[in-house]
């Protein structure tokens, strides 16, 4: 006992308190978690996974065999027809059409994700599809994988940013389909303006406080929105990006190479050590197509670039803002979309594609990068100005 007093003497006091506080406000921390972690929202998501197992049981059948065709020889109409069509999207367009605009998805979340509880007080969100010519089945499939997997409460509305489409399928019986749908809101832009301008036009009136930028050629897995949102709601400057299925997922984090270049690269041992304690991927860089971000932070960063022409360098442009910004960017394994990876971009650039990438990159460089523009310009090999 007077070995103790002893350390409690002069500085051991301040260590002896300092240590009892942590310990209650630790204690408090937990109670307070506890408290704003509700059993009916989570008992409502694994109520949805059932749904979604039983829907998956049901409407993939018709899908699986329509798939199967396609994987055997199809017959030689069916070819002429599927190289007829690619290039309508490029991909297989005359597939998609056949395949449920509902189809039923496998859960193919890691172990663990279903067992997770959801936060009681997560935010709602506005979901920004930009399109120009997207094809009406991945458009539509898009739509209706967030309007069947996601909790209605937490889906502000779904905004279509239509970047001036030509296609007459994407004026009046767009409208007309998506007016059955009241949370379906469709903005069309009256000039194209590029991808990036058009998510810009689409923040601009997004009512919900975290937008959630999408493409408009995916699918939403069960329970995908709600880790997204949690991650804003525990830290408003982190902007979680779902695992995007197609692309391995299991040691896999978004970097960037010289010049400026998105790629994936396997993780660094500091990654896996993060990943094994919070279960997420930390990434110097977004692929840019999918990610949620509070809406707020978004403008206090400046949103994106306006002067990014059509498409290219805006996912450096965001993610080098984000983490210099004091944010962080974030792939989370229990958010799950499907995307459908295209060999180039199907729609037209206004100006020469090349040109417009690289002076977008080269304005991202020069804004954002420093003395380090130089490995930038060595690497491209255009000159600077
Ligand atoms: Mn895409």
């Amino acid at each position: 006992m007077k070995k103790v007093k002893r350390y409690l003497r002069g500085s051991g006091r301040f260590f002896a308190f300092v240590f009892i506080a942590s310990v209650i406000w630790l204690l408090f921390d937990m109670a307070a978690l506890r408290l704003s972690i509700n059993d009916a929202n989570s008992q409502l998501l694994k109520e949805r996974v059932i749904q979604e197992r039983e829907l998956f049981r049901q409407k993939s059948k018709k899908s699986e065999m329509i798939m199967k065709r396609f994987k055997s020889p199809v017959a030689s109409n069916e070819e002429d027809e599927v190289k007829k069509r690619w290039d309508e999207g490029h991909f297989n367009v005359y597939l998609s059409d056949q395949i449920p605009i509902d189809r039923g998805m496998p859960d193919v979340r890691p172990e663990g994700c279903a067992q997770k509880r959801v936060h009681d007080n997560l935010p709602s969100t506005s979901v920004i599809f930009c399109f120009v010519d997207e094809v009406w089945s991945t458009l539509l499939r898009s739509v209706h994988s967030v309007l069947n997997r996601s909790p209605p409460h937490l889906i502000e509305e779904i905004i279509l940013v239509d970047d001036f489409s030509t296609r007459e399928y994407l004026k009046e019986p767009l409208d007309k389909y998506m007016s059955q749908f009241p949370k379906v809101r469709i903005l069309r832009l009256k000039e194209r303006q590029g991808l990036i301008r058009a998510r810009l036009a689409g923040a601009a009136v997004a009512k919900g406080k975290v937008l959630t930028f999408l493409d408009s050629h995916v699918e939403c897995n069960v329970g995908w929105l709600e880790p997204l949102l949690e991650r804003v709601c525990l830290d408003r400057k982190k902007v979680p990006c779902p695992v995007i299925d197609v692309i391995s997922d299991k040691d896999m984090r978004g970097v960037f190479k010289w010049p400026l270049v998105f790629g994936w690269s396997l993780m660094s041992p500091d990654c896996l050590f993060i990943y094994f304690c919070f279960g997420l991927y930390r990434c110097p860089v977004m692929a840019g197509g999918l990610f949620s971000i509070d809406k707020n932070y978004f403008f206090e960063l400046g949103t994106y670039d306006r002067g990014l022409d059509v498409w290219g360098g805006e996912n450096m442009e965001i993610s080098f803002k984000i983490w210099m910004c004091g944010g962080e960017i974030e792939i989370i394994p229990c958010s799950r979309v499907g995307h459908i990876f295209r060999g180039q971009n199907p729609y037209k650039f206004p100006k020469d594609r090349q040109k417009t990438v690289e002076r977008n990159l080269a304005r991202v460089a020069e804004v954002w990068l420093d003395e380090y523009k130089d490995i930038f310009y060595v690497n491209n090999l255009i000159t600077p100005g």
